[in-house]
């Protein structure tokens, strides 16, 4: 099922997200969902708490070099820790709680990473570049964080004057 995404700035988004306990239809049925939604709405990336569920689950899928989303490069990842991390890229990150807006972030461009699977088998991996991005910008809305908040002082001020600008056209039309 298509589950609705919630946008800045609903307060639920800055939430901490808490750990999944356990491994069953239900936790199934939510990465299932994430996964429909996620493909519905575009996105490569999509955190349980932008669904409204605040559990520590998120999904990645990045395009591959045909620019297709296959299904079996999808990361299903429960409980993520970074247990490592080193270097710094920037990347221009988007977000689908924050539509149509798009702005530079700085990140550690290398990150090791443990987490668990759908079944809590656990996985240790190691990211670099883009992947290394998403982990950082899912995991940050495991712990009540948008990209947004990354931003340098001027570009917060450029987001908030775009997006006082797009209320105010919204409340024309209706
Ligand atoms: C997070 O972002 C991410 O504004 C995932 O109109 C960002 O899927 C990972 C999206 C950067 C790695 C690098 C945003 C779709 C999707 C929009 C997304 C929009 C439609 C964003
Ligand atoms: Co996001």
């Amino acid at each position: 099922m298509i589950r609705e995404i919630i946008t800045y700035p609903d307060k639920r988004l800055y939430q901490q997200s808490k750990k999944v306990e356990n491994f069953d239809k239900e936790l199934h049925q939510l990465l299932d969902d994430m996964y429909e939604t996620m493909i519905a709405k575009n996105g490569i990336g999509l955190a349980a708490i932008q669904i409204a569920v605040p559990l520590n689950a998120l999904l990645i899928l990045l395009p591959d070099e045909n620019d297709e989303q296959k299904k079996e490069n999808l990361h299903e990842v429960i409980n993520p820790k970074i247990i490592e991390k080193k270097g710094s890229i920037v990347y221009q990150e988007g977000c689908l709680s924050v539509p149509d807006y798009y702005d530079d972030v700085k990140r550690a461009d290398w990150i090791a990473v443990e987490y668990f699977d759908r079944n809590g088998n656990k996985i240790v991996k190691e990211c670099n570049e883009l992947l290394a991005v998403a982990f950082q910008h899912e995991m940050d809305h495991l712990q009540g964080h948008l990209f947004i908040e990354r931003l340098s002082y001027l570009k917060r001020k450029k987001f908030e004057k775009e997006w006082k600008k797009k209320q105010r056209a919204k409340k024309k039309q209706s």
